[in-house]
């Protein structure tokens, strides 16, 4: 905890380093109640700082140091100065040797950042500013150096000890510890340094790279889970060959290791060669985990391993330029998915996460751009803005430059850019290279914050057969960047006839059309595009495959929605009219509550859903997508004033409406497909996720009849389903159900089953967390009182506390407050505990400015609340503060 004034640290006063460390000499000697780490750091003036030799100040934080050597003198205490972050000397020559041994306490590290117990094994977490919590060092991107580390524990508790590149050393001491050296000939910054040491099991495996180099793949961890790791090493081997043939990127060292902890603070960290995995994000196997955990391994294993190259090898200068590694990264574990799975899915999961949660974050008192300017706690920035957003951005520069010509600037950058750490201008610019392209104006997407909003309109002119689309842009003001200029938007489009056919798009000035769908580079506040030719008035199908993070604005009627669910060919669009559909519907009934009037149900919205259940040759994901009526966070997003009680009675109130006309469909699509699932054995691939996607909303649809069959159904497909995906999700419609006594028998039996797994019992709290029916608090309140609970562990937090407030809206926005309340007591006990972990949970008290004057003022005296209630960590008192500002 800090006790000076936190900072605020600006990218404009960036400066390079005053030295440099070429080279990291660790020894970690592990005990239960303290550490030893001795650092030689082999260091010079760096050549690019100017001449002199300046005083070299050292990071640390919680450090207790025993000793320190300048070249091999012994400093004593006037020769440096320690304060509570830095540890200050001066140099006497432009090269030297620093020798230091400093005490650390990771048995009592509940952060999580630094070196941490998680269970009885030790591990790491660096980034972003975690090594200087392990040693006095240039905890800084831009310094990178050569590290050989050892290792020292006892060895029967712990076996097995791991650090970053290859083993070449390892012995026994005689009172019955043992040790292992590890070294890594990639220079790297200290934020991908790590270390482990545990009783551990390892699943092993091997890979051959493109240019025919064996590796060896290791997935470590804790005897009882060695049988939920194959699907993690498949992963491992998908995306080691998709990087290959997608990026031309190979492998670099001889091992490649995963290590799964239960206690992390968030999905996985990619260092050199050991990447640390919270459990959630490795485990994975039928009975345990869903089909959406199954995705997300693969995701994630894919997310750390390309990472490798862009983030490891090419790495950032400064921690502003994070979104140049995760913002691609994301864009290419995306590609990855989408060549694995279903494009048009993944798509479709993409876009609704971004609309809801990242359009949140860009409307709220935390919104900034992709590459922040300023920040006071970095650990804040590891935002949707800057991992999905930034991806977008990446995404955008792709549908720009094609994919050939994508590739090349992605060719260059890693040539040009192998062992160094860059900006998001030096990616740019070897885009640019690479295509003789100008992105002078793209690049406002990496310093405007807010979500542009690009309204259109349409006119068309029979006589002269042109049709001419206007582009107006707009960005709403954010904090700190009141006005904005012009984004360049690339809306890919096309135009359907009265048929629904395609209509061959020519610009006025073109001599021949150019296929059906185009990309218009939309970059003035105003702009028409006028197409020649047209020889009937078009429907226009904009912004297909939602090809920029914007707010698009096109007045369709509600027929006209329905025409572009069945005829658009562009699949995403399809289910884009659908969603369209399905808001326009929801918002008069929220209005209908609103005015007290009876609730109407459009039944063009059950109509076009009927189609689509009807039609046994569409894609059944995607029919699953269609079904899914646009959730509460995402009506709250597109709100002026969110109004918590009708967004949920609207909603409710189609659901049920859409599961009595539509129950014989339902039912009959619904048994087909149990009846598959009953006579398959599990597989994770898209066809089988596809299958239970829509077997489950349709058990989630029919369970609102209340209809014994149903309910008998369920029972049956919880009792006898032998993968976690159909079982929870009968678990979680009977606990959202009024059916007690199935709910308790249900709930019972789950939670003595798997009462051994910490992952399964996460997923048995989430489902309780987001029940909505009446007396969600005190249900929550309790489930934080069962021996499987604890704050302590991330996961935990997460399951009941987090999805309680992110998912379970009606019962957290409770009009007397106690919602926030519990959301604020628990942050101010993790501020002390875990101060990124309480951070992140404040998310849902920051937005007060979306709900009425009732509720504004209850949340708004929660985080004053928060502000008074003494000693704040950097993260949550720069959040708090921002969101009251
Ligand atoms: N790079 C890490 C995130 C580290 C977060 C530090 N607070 C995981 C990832 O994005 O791959
Ligand atoms: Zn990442």
């Amino acid at each position: 905890m800090r006790t000076e004034q936190p900072k605020v640290i600006h990218l404009k006063d960036y400066q390079v380093p005053d030295y440099l460390i070429d080279e990291t000499h660790l020894t970690f000697e592990l005990y239960e109640d303290r550490s030893l780490v001795h650092a030689q750091l082999v260091m010079r003036r760096n050549p690019e700082a100017g001449a002199g030799l300046p005083p070299l100040q050292l990071h640390g934080q919680d450090l207790e140091l025993i000793s320190l050597a300048l070249n091999d003198r012994q400093l004593g205490l006037g020769d440096y100065e320690v304060a509570e972050e830095s540890l200050t000397l001066q140099p006497d020559a432009a090269s030297f040797t620093l020798d230091s041994t400093v005490v650390i306490h990771p048995e009592s590290n509940t952060a999580l950042e630094g070196l941490y117990k998680s269970g009885s094994m030790f591990c790491t977490q660096c980034e972003a500013e975690g090594f200087r919590k392990i040693t006095y060092y240039l905890d800084r991107p831009d310094v990178m150096s050569k590290f050989t580390t050892t290792v020292s524990a006892e060895k029967h508790a712990y076996p097995i000890l791991l650090s970053n590149g290859n083993p070449i050393a390892s012995g026994e001491e005689d009172d019955g510890r043992h040790w292992t050296t590890w070294e890594d000939p990639f220079k790297k910054p200290a934020y991908l340094f790590a270390l482990v040491a545990g009783d551990l099991w390892c699943v092993e495996d091997s890979f051959t790279t493109m240019s025919g180099r064996d590796v060896a793949l290791r997935i470590y961890v804790e005897p009882e889970n060695i049988d939920k790791c194959q699907h993690a090493m498949d992963s491992l081997k998908k995306s080691m060959k998709w990087d290959e043939d997608a990026y031309g990127r190979e492998y670099d060292l001889d091992i490649f290791m995963i290590v799964a902890v239960n206690d992390f603070n968030m999905g996985a960290m990619e260092n050199k060669g050991l990447n640390i995995f919270n459990s959630s994000a490795v485990l994975a196997r039928a009975e345990t985990a869903t089909d959406a955990a199954h995705q997300r391994v693969e995701a994630i294993v894919a997310h750390e391993y390309f990472h490798n190259w862009t983030g490891n090898r090419v790495t950032c200068r400064d921690w502003f330029q994070l979104s140049l590694k995760e913002g691609f990264t994301v864009f290419r574990d995306a590609q990855f998915s989408a060549d694995m799975n279903s494009p048009t899915v993944k798509r479709v999961e993409d876009v609704s996460y971004l609309r809801t949660h990242q359009f949140a974050e860009d409307a709220g008192p935390m919104a900034h751009s992709v590459r922040p300017e300023s920040f006071i706690e970095i650990s804040n920035f590891y935002t949707l803005t800057v991992y999905e957003k930034g991806a977008e951005v990446v995404r955008m520069i792709q549908t720009l430059l094609g994919e050939e010509g994508f590739r090349k600037g992605s060719d260059l950058y890693f040539e040009r850019h192998d062992g160094q750490a860059v900006t998001v201008d030096d990616f740019v610019k070897a885009m640019e290279d690479a295509n003789g392209a100008d992105l002078t104006q793209f690049k406002r997407w990496y310093s405007q914050a807010g979500t542009p909003r690009l309204s259109v309109s349409e006119q068309y002119d029979a006589a002269a057969k042109t049709y001419s689309l206007t582009f107006r842009q707009s960005c709403p003001p954010t904090p700190g960047q009141s006005e904005k200029l012009a984004f360049v938007i690339p809306v890919s489009m096309g135009l359907l006839d009265g048929q629904g056919n395609e209509i061959a798009l020519r610009l006025q000035g073109e001599d021949a059309s150019v296929g059906t769908t185009r990309v218009l580079a939309v970059d003035q506040p105003e702009q028409t595009f006028t197409f020649v030719g047209v020889s009937e008035q078009p429907l226009p199908s904009l912004l297909r495959g939602f090809s920029a993070p914007v707010k698009l604005e096109f007045p369709y009627s509600r027929d006209q929605l329905m025409f572009l669910m069945q005829h658009d060919s562009d699949g995403f669009n399809r289910w884009e009219a659908g969603q369209q559909l399905s808001v326009q519907v929801l918002q008069d009934m929220i209005g209908q509550h609103q005015r007290g009037e009876a609730l109407q149900l459009d039944q063009r919205l059950v109509e076009a859903l009927r189609s689509q259940l009807e039609d046994e040759s569409l894609d059944q994901a995607m029919v699953a997508e269609m079904l899914s009526l646009p959730s509460e966070a995402y009506l709250t997003e597109i709100s002026e004033v969110a109004d918590v009680d009708a967004i949920h009675q609207a909603r409710e109130f189609a659901r049920q409406g859409i599961s009595s006309a539509l129950f014989d469909l339902f039912w009959k699509r619904y048994q087909a497909n149990r009846e598959i699932s009953r006579q398959t054995p599990y597989v994770a691939q898209a066809e089988h996720f596809a299958r239970r996607a829509l077997q489950n909303i349709a058990l989630s649809y029919l369970m609102l009849s209340g209809k014994p069959e149903v309910v008998a159904a369920c029972v049956d497909q919880f009792e006898e389903a032998d993968n976690m995906t159909e079982r929870l999700t009968a678990l979680a419609v009977l606990v959202n159900s009024g059916f007690e006594a199935e709910r308790d028998k249900a709930l019972a039996s789950f939670a003595e089953h798997f009462k051994d797994n910490p992952l399964v019992m996460d997923q048995w709290f989430s489902v309780q967390a987001g029940n909505t029916q009446p007396g969600g608090l005190e249900r929550v309140q309790q489930l934080m009182q069962h021996p499987a609970f604890t704050l302590k562990n991330p996961n935990k937090v997460r399951a009941l506390i987090g999805a309680f407030a992110n998912q379970n809206l009606v019962n957290y926005h409770r009009a007397d407050g106690a919602g926030y309340r519990f959301l604020a007591d628990q942050v101010i006990v993790l501020n002390k505990l875990n101060p990124q972990i309480a951070s992140r949970l404040l998310a849902p008290l920051t937005r007060w400015r979306k709900y009425d004057a009732g509720r504004q003022g209850l949340m708004k005296a929660e985080l004053e609340r928060i502000l008074a209630s003494g000693e704040l960590s950097s993260d949550v008192y720069e959040v708090v503060s921002k969101s009251l500002a």
